[in-house]
């Protein structure tokens, strides 16, 4: 077996791969074999599945990286997590230079290697180094971050086996946030422009922003400045007690589901918030108090709180993306800069979310398909892309432009005090935002100053709009892949009749809308319904997962109503 894949190999032209390191990528791949016929796919978010399936994955993500950085002539970041996932999961994503997720070729690239088998990895490794024509002998370098889960430390040297395997450099940030790490990936390939690569530059450059930005708000009580974090168990809540101890009790944060004792994600954190629309169990909270939970990788966050009646009322990515974006664009009027802000959001954005930004607020809106990717790119086009996924990933990006006219404005001399005001909070506003990727404790920061200098409570922000109930819903069928979307996801082309069964149901119930899609993280269909009760949305989400179960080949018992 090792002859012929060395034979294969000695074809190559020697400027693209040096001798020494065929023996070396065989030595060490032999260390993290794959298991015959496992085939895995880089969804939505890279690789996610159970922890013991991945420690080839990890290698091999490891030699790509460093592949990649190569062709880039630049920093690639490897991210060890399976975020909102079990603790049992873990996942690998990979960040391309300026702290982005990795380009759709490469994804194809990734998948392919992982999939390989054994005996071919080095023929696979060929094929991507000739496709891209990559020079073997240029310098490399990968950062490798993990989160908090038990596998992380042994998948994380997986990673650092496969860089070091190709011959390239590794800086192994250890215990990090997924939005942290894309951080430090963006400053070293920016040369330090975008900041310096070490959590502690990450956190002084977003603290000395929220900080110069609280500054604009008066006497606030201590109440008004105290926060509940529920940090899922996870990376979170120790990052983020790092971040507080800069704050100067500006932010007064009391954190739970620190990871002291429960589980990652176990019933808490926001993905657990947002699909059961409960409080997290661990965090001990009082009507009115409000809250937030990240994710077990830090790069989603929501906001709650419960009412004096016991309502528990949700703040997620759509509340927050319009918070932020009536923000900034009263700031820009302020300013009286003319630049052109959009708000990109989901299928799953509540339909109230989408009226309010574009009747009252005359905000652009666009619908991109699921997975940050889309919704960065598709923010990429406006001066001020504002995007967030009903779940609480997003962020905020400014143009160059954009930037620069903030940047020039907040040092010019001769405009009066109410510009200068504006174009100073713009400009801490776009230094306490990571742009890389939706980043929780950033953007916590960012609406904890939203909400100080505006003088608005908790209860106030969620009154902006009322959410239209909704329900999400998952059934699992053979092969999800049977179903087919079009129109950003908003309608299914396949199997035949879905679309038209799903157009019947939605019409039997008021303000009703609802969808259907194969999620890309999980081995499931995603229902999503909304209409003007709860009892309707349920009774419509539970109607469509019949008819994708009857429909798109369901396994198992049909699924039974909510109530
Ligand atoms: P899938 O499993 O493809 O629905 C989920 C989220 C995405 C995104 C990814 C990555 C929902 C409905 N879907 O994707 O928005 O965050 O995970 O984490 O929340
Ligand atoms: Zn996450």
């Amino acid at each position: 077996m090792r002859a012929s894949c060395t034979s294969l190999l000695l074809k190559l032209p020697l400027r693209f791969w040096p001798e020494g390191a065929i023996t070396k990528v065989l030595e060490k791949s032999s260390l993290h074999p794959k298991p015959a016929g496992l085939v895995l796919q880089y969804g939505t978010a890279g690789f996610r599945t159970n922890a013991k399936q991945l420690d080839h994955i990890m290698f091999r993500m490891g030699l790509l990286a460093t592949l990649r950085s190569r062709k880039t002539k630049a920093t690639i970041g490897v991210m060890v997590t399976a975020s909102h996932n079990p603790e049992e999961d873990n996942g690998v994503k990979l960040i391309d230079p300026m702290g982005e997720m990795l380009t759709a070729t490469w994804e194809d690239f990734a998948t392919q290697l992982a999939n390989t088998e054994q005996k071919e990895l080095l023929a696979a490794l060929k094929d991507i180094i000739n496709k891209e024509a990559i020079n073997m002998k240029l310098e490399a370098e990968v950062f490798v971050g993990k989160d908090t889960r038990s596998s992380s430390a042994s998948l994380s040297q997986a990673v650092l086996d496969g860089v070091h395997a190709l011959g390239g450099q590794s800086k192994d940030y250890g215990l990090v946030t997924t939005p942290q790490l894309h951080y430090m990936v963006c400053c070293q390939n920016s040369h330090g422009q975008y900041g310096e690569a070490t959590v502690e530059g990450y956190c002084s450059k977003l603290s000395q922003a929220f900080l110069a930005l609280s500054k604009n708000a008066s006497n606030r009580t201590d109440d008004q400045k105290h926060l509940f974090v529920d940090g899922a168990n996870g990376i979170g809540a120790p990052k983020l007690r790092e971040v507080e101890s800069h704050l100067k009790k500006q932010l007064q944060i009391s954190i739970f589901n620190d990871g002291s004792r429960g589980k990652l994600n176990h019933q808490c954190g926001a993905d657990f918030v947002k699909v059961q629309q409960k409080p997290p169990t661990g965090v001990e909270i009082s009507p009115g108090d409000r809250c937030c939970s990240f994710d077990g990788d830090a790069d989603r966050i929501v906001y709650y709180y419960t009412d004096s009646r016991g309502f528990f009322h949700l703040l997620d990515g759509d509340k927050i993306a319009t918070l932020i974006s009536t923000f900034l664009k009263e700031l820009l009027v302020q300013a009286g800069l003319d630049l052109k802000i959009a708000v990109v959001q989901t299928a799953y954005a509540n339909g109230s979310s989408t009226r309010y930004l574009e009747d009252t607020m005359k905000v652009i809106v666009r619908c991109t398909k699921t997975g940050v990717k889309h919704l960065h790119h598709a923010a990429q086009e406006f001066d001020i892309g504002v995007y967030f996924e009903a779940n609480g990933h997003g962020t905020v990006l400014f143009s160059k432009t954009a930037e620069e006219k903030v940047q020039l404005l907040a040092k010019s001399t001769n405009i009066n005090d109410e510009r200068k005001r504006a174009a100073l909070l713009l400009q801490n506003t776009v230094n306490v935002i990571n742009q890389t990727v939706g980043d929780a404790i950033s953007d916590m920061l960012l609406i904890e100053a939203i909400l100080a200098i505006k003088g608005m409570t908790v209860q106030q922000w969620d009154a902006i709009y009322s959410d239209l109930p909704n329900r999400q819903l998952k059934v699992t069928v053979s092969d999800r892949r049977v179903i087919e979307t079009t129109d950003a996801e908003r309608r299914a082309v396949s199997p035949a009749g879905l679309q038209e069964a799903i157009d019947g149901l939605v019409k039997k119930y008021k303000q009703a809308r609802s969808f259907v899609r194969p999620s890309g993280t999980e081995d499931v269909v995603r229902v999503y319904a909304e209409a003007d009760s709860q009892e309707s949305a349920d009774a419509l989400a539970h109607e469509v997962s019949l008819a994708v179960h009857r429909l798109a080949g369901g396994v198992g018992a049909e699924p039974k109503p909510l109530h």
